[in-house]
C-alpha cells in the first residue's frame, strides 16, 4: 500500500494524473474519495449528489452492502479460474441471469465493449453459418451518432469525429444511417447481405435521444420480415435505468441478442453480456471465442448479487417515478437558459442555451459548487442519470441545486 504521509489535497491528486496519467479525458476538477448510494464525497470532505453514476454502471448506489459482501465472500474463496476449467459459480449465474431475460444462454465478458463485440463476432457466424451469406460479405446497419465503445471495429462504425480520427484503418462491414428514421432503415434492411442491426434503444451519449414510440418496433418487424439479427445494446439503458429492465420492453420486442454491462456489476468489477437464443449462439464452437476473465467465479457473484438488488429493491419502478418527478421539476426552472428537458426513467438530459457566454460546462462547474456532479456529453447537452435507489426527497433536492446554478446565470 503507498501511504502518503502528509494529507493531500485535490489540486495534488489533479496534478499527479495530470503529469502521470494519459490525457485521454478532461474530468470536472473534482477529486472523488468515498460513495455510499447517491452520494459522493470529495478529499475535502464536500458532499455531492452523483447525477453521472459512472455512466449508468451504479445503478444500485455506491457501494452497495449487498453487492459489497458478496464480492469479499467470494474473493477470501476463489477470484479467476480461467475458463480452461469449471467453476462453481458461473454455471449457477448463467441459469439466474437466462431465466430473468428469457433466454437460452449468455456469454460471460467483461467490458461493455467486449461484449458488443462479442455480439458482432456472433452476428457474422450466424450470418455466414446459418442466414447462408457468403463468408465475409456480411453487413450490420448501424445508426449515425452512435456509442457502443472504443474499440478499433466499434469506432470503425462512429460517426463521431472525436471517436475514429486518426484510428485507421477501419474495420468494413457496416452501413450507417441516420437514427429514428424509418424509411432510411426500410431502404437498408432488405439489401443484399444485410445480416444485423445494431442499435441503443436510446442514444445515451448522443445526447439522450428518444426515437418516436414505433421506431424501435417497426425496425424490428422489419428485421423479423427480412431475416436480420435485432441486436440491442443494453449498456447504458439496461438494468432499470430507464424505469423497465430493459429499455426495449417499454416497446414490448425481444430483441434477438440482448448486450449488457456497466451496472450488471454495481459498478464494483467489469462485467458484461450478450444474451442469445441457441441458433444464434452455438454458431460459435469451443476455443472460437473467450477471454481470461469472461466468467470468473467473482464476476458470476457479483453479478447475482447486482442483479437480486436491481429486482428486490423494485430499481425500475423507483426509475420510472423518480424519473418524472425530475422532468416535471426541471421543466418547471423559470430559465430560458433549458431549451428542453428530455429521457425515459432516470436517463435524462438538459439542452442548454448558453447565455452571456456560458455553456454547459459552466452550468456543471456551478452545480459542482452546489453540491451535485453530472457532465456534458457534448457542447450544450448535460446528461442526469443518478443511482436508481434516490428518493424523492433527494430528488426535488437535486431538482432544487439545479435551479440554484442555472437561476445563478445571469
Ligand atoms: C468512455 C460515453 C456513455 C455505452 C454503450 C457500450 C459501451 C458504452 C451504449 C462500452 C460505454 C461509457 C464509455 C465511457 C463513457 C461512457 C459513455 F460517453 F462514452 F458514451 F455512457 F455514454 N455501449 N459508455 O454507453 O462499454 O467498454 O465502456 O464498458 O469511453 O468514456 P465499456
Amino acid at each position: 500500500m503507498i501511504e502518503t504521509s502528509a494529507k493531500l489535497t485535490s489540486q495534488d491528486f489533479m496534478e499527479k494524473e495530470e503529469h502521470f496519467g494519459a490525457h485521454n479525458y478532461h474530468p470536472l476538477p473534482v477529486v472523488l474519495e468515498r460513495g455510499e448510494g447517491v452520494f459522493l464525497w470529495d478529499v475535502e470532505g464536500k458532499r455531492y449528489y452523483d447525477f453521472l453514476s459512472a455512466y449508468s454502471a451504479v445503478n444500485q448506489g455506491h457501494c452497495h452492502p449487498k453487492i459489497l459482501k458478496a464480492m469479499l465472500l467470494q474473493a477470501q474463496k476463489l477470484t479467476l479460474t480461467s475458463r480452461a476449467f469449471f467453476n462453481n459459480k458461473l454455471g449457477v449465474y448463467e441459469e439466474y441471469i437466462t431465466k430473468i431475460f428469457g433466454y437460452d444462454k449468455i456469454l460471460p465478458m467483461n467490458s461493455g465493449a467486449e461484449a458488443v463485440e462479442t455480439a458482432l463476432k456472433l452476428c457474422r457466424k450466424w450470418g455466414y453459418l446459418k442466414k447462408g451469406v457468403k463468408d465475409g460479405k456480411g453487413k450490420i446497419i448501424v445508426c449515425s451518432n452512435n456509442f457502443h465503445g472504443r474499440t478499433i471495429t466499434i469506432i470503425s462504425m462512429s460517426t463521431d469525429p472525436d471517436a475514429y480520427s486518426n484510428y485507421g484503418p477501419y474495420t468494413p462491414g457496416f452501413v450507417v444511417i441516420p437514427y429514428n428514421n424509418i424509411d432510411a432503415f426500410a431502404k437498408e434492411i432488405n439489401q443484399p447481405n444485410v445480416i444485423g442491426f445494431l442499435v441503443e434503444p436510446i442514444q445515451g451519449e448522443a445526447g439522450v435521444m428518444v426515437p418516436d414510440d414505433n421506431y424501435l418496433k417497426t425496425a424490428y418487424e422489419l428485421c423479423k420480415k427480412n431475416n436480420v439479427l435485432f441486436i440491442a445494446d443494453e449498456v447504458q439503458t439496461g438494468l432499470a435505468r430507464t424505469g423497465k429492465m430493459l429499455a426495449c420492453d417499454h416497446i414490448g420486442i425481444r430483441p434477438d441478442m440482448v448486450i449488457l454491462g456497466k451496472a450488471l456489476s454495481g459498478g464494483f468489477y467489469p462485467v458484461s453480456a450478450v444474451l442469445a437464443d441457441n441458433d444464434i449462439m452455438l454458431t460459435i464452437k469451443p476455443g472460437e471465442h473467450g477471454s481470461t476473465f469472461g466468467g470468473n467465479p467473482l464476476a458470476a457473484c457479483i453479478a447475482i448479487a447486482s442483479l437480486e438488488v436491481i429486482i428486490n429493491e423494485k430499481l425500475a419502478e423507483n426509475a420510472e417515478k423518480m424519473g418524472k418527478i425530475f422532468r416535471e421539476g426541471i421543466g418547471k426552472i423559470p430559465t430560458n437558459m433549458i431549451e428542453t428537458v428530455r429521457g425515459k426513467g432516470l436517463l435524462n438530459a438538459i439542452i442548454i442555451k448558453p447565455k452571456n457566454g456560458k455553456e454547459a460546462w459552466d452550468v456543471c462547474l456551478a452545480m459542482k459548487e452546489n453540491g451535485l456532479i453530472a457532465k456534458p456529453t457534448h457542447q450544450h447537452i448535460i446528461r442526469f442519470a443518478p443511482p436508481l435507489v434516490i428518493n424523492e426527497e433527494q430528488i426535488n433536492e437535486a431538482v432544487g441545486i439545479i435551479k440554484k446554478s442555472i437561476l445563478s446565470f445571469k
